[in-house]
């Protein structure tokens, strides 16, 4: 029914762009699902618009006038009120999917009208989009809208590099203009560790501090900067991040790195590992062989009560525990992990970390909550309930969606935005490697290679912010835009992408970037892959 209805939308928008003309094509990037703007003429919004608030939602108006501010250059721009006769109207219907809106737009105003709060949210950053890119001047017509996936996700590296309270917020802006409504934040790895934890104090006071940072590729003496780096977050800044973040309909999914990238934790708390010698937090990227000992019962407790504080602040159903790029040369060598090995019948290292991560996963559903980790916890035998997150690639993703695992869909060739723009490389700094150009992640079929029983299970899609080699909030920018906007299409707009559009589209995208303020790279609009 619901592809029934996107094909009609479809077809009427094809209809639509060849018959009318360019004055009334809607520019809203991710596309909606359906448009029509047969009606002559527009309505004009100003700062002094009113926006009626029906069915109390006060919180997404609020959100609105707040996102308008800048853009008025007010503090007080479009009061809110229970009533009124023209203005932006915002109210509930439950007919309307649950992050979906409706928004009419003819003399009397703008009605948006929501499933949820959140697809009244949703309604009014189309309409903010518009507003902005077009001189407040709202075509008369009819859209209604609805996200392909349920989960449209983006992620954030704090270990590598440590980003403010202010700049977290300022990314979290930014994913919620373009309507997602995840972020997966990694706070743990090798270079530091940034949560605090009440149990453990040596965790942010030995592990968020490392000697120096690694600034060039390759390992010459002279590519350490020799500046001791280091910050976290305490719990208060933690809530107010998760708060932040609810009030813009995100959940942040807290990842908290197990039984690899552990080196930090280890630094600060040796007796986690298998020899409990001293480590640094480390100073290299990459995979270090210092993992967490998975054959001591003091590994699982500590464990445990870093995640019950962590889900004490993270209301997320899902809660992501890592899994990835651990090496097993310490378990090789340790008698507590060959003695676990032989208590539980093990044959393999890799199944003692199958058994790790299902003794994680069992605790968590204790609490009520979900496990979420990168594929490599298929490679030692994963459990049904388990969420996968694909990034070797698409076939740990298929493979886990056709066993009936839910998946997100990261594939490292496509959604690593740390990754650069253009081939040349030309004018973008020092980065990690690879190349994915907007163009690339736009085409993105994340369905490829699928049988619909598989396409059941993928829940969502992720692009990935890796900061080895980006050290502050403008080249975090730079790095997420414009290619954010192609994720969003993808995420938003999987099935009514349109190769003959979306440069126009992104053009009066790019109006909009300027108007808020932020950093975005050139290189797509120049025309440079
Ligand atoms: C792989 S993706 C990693 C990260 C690195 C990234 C660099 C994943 C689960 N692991 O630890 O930062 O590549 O692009």
């Amino acid at each position: 029914m619901k592809r029934f209805f996107l094909t009609v939308a479809i077809l009427f928008v094809a209809l639509i762009s060849t018959t009318s003309l360019s004055a009334r094509e809607l520019h809203v990037v991710p596309e909606p699902a359906y448009v029509d703007l047969e009606a002559e003429g527009e309505y004009v919004v100003t700062e002094k618009t009113r926006i009626i608030v029906v069915d109390d939602l006060w919180a997404p108006a609020a959100r609105f006038t707040e996102d308008m501010m800048s853009y008025y250059g007010s503090d007080k721009p479009m009061r809110t009120s229970k009533h009124g006769n023209k203005g932006i109207k915002v109210r509930l219907d439950r007919f309307v999917p649950a992050e979906g809106y409706e928004m009419t737009v003819s003399e009397e105003g703008v009605l948006i009208i929501g499933g949820t709060e959140a697809g009244v949210y949703y309604g009014l950053q189309t309409l903010r989009q518009i507003i902005v890119t077009n001189d407040g001047k709202v075509p008369y017509g009819y859209i209604a809208d609805e996200p392909t996936f349920e989960y449209r996700g983006a992620h954030l590296d704090v270990s590598r590099h440590f980003f403010s309270v202010e700049d977290v917020k300022r990314y979290i802006d930014i994913l919620a203009a373009h309507k997602l409504n995840r972020l997966h934040w990694h706070l743990t790895d090798d270079q530091g560790w940034r949560i605090e934890i009440k149990a453990y104090p040596e965790l942010t006071e030995k592990g968020s501090m490392r000697s120096e940072t690694l600034i060039g590729h390759g390992l010459n003496p002279e590519f350490w900067d020799g500046k001791p780096y280091g910050g976290y977050y305490t719990q208060d800044e933690i809530r107010d991040v998760v708060a932040y973040a609810a009030a813009r309909y995100i959940t942040v999914i807290p990842e908290i790195e197990m039984p690899g990238h552990s080196q930090a934790a280890l630094h600060a708390l040796p007796w986690l590992g298998c020899n409990e010698q001293e480590v640094d937090v480390w100073t290299m990227w990459g995979v270090t062989p210092e993992v967490l000992c998975a054959g001591k019962e003091t590994t699982y407790e500590f464990l445990e009560n870093v995640l019950s504080e962590v889900i004490e602040l993270f209301p997320s159903e899902l809660i992501h525990i890592g899994g990835d790029e651990c090496p097993k040369d310490r378990w090789k060598e340790c008698e507590h992990c060959q003695a676990m090995m032989q208590s539980m019948g093990l044959e393999h290292e890799e199944e003692l970390q199958g058994y790790l991560v299902a003794r994680i996963e069992k605790y968590l559903i204790s609490k009520g909550r979900r496990m979420i980790g990168w594929d490599e916890i298929l490679d030692g035998g994963v459990t049904e309930t388990a969420t996968v997150m694909s990034w070797r690639g698409i076939s740990g993703g298929i493979y886990a969606a056709e066993r009936g695992n839910d998946v997100v869909m990261t594939p490292m060739s496509l959604c690593y935005f740390n990754f650069y723009q253009t081939e040349s490389r030309k004018g973008e700094g020092l980065h990690i490697g690879g190349h994915i150009p907007f163009e690339k992640v736009y085409a993105w079929n994340p369905y490829e290679g699928m049988s619909d029983e598989a396409r059941e299970h993928i829940i969502g899609v992720q692009c990935n912010m890796w900061s080895e080699y980006i050290k502050d909030m403008d080249t975090i920018e730079v790095m997420l835009l414009p290619r954010l906007g192609a994720m969003a299409e993808v995420q938003w707009a999987e099935d009514r992408r349109d190769e003959s559009t979306i440069r126009q589209k992104m053009e009066t995208m790019r109006k909009f970037y300027d108007a808020c303020g932020w950093n975005y790279a050139p290189y797509y609009f120049e025309g440079r892959q």
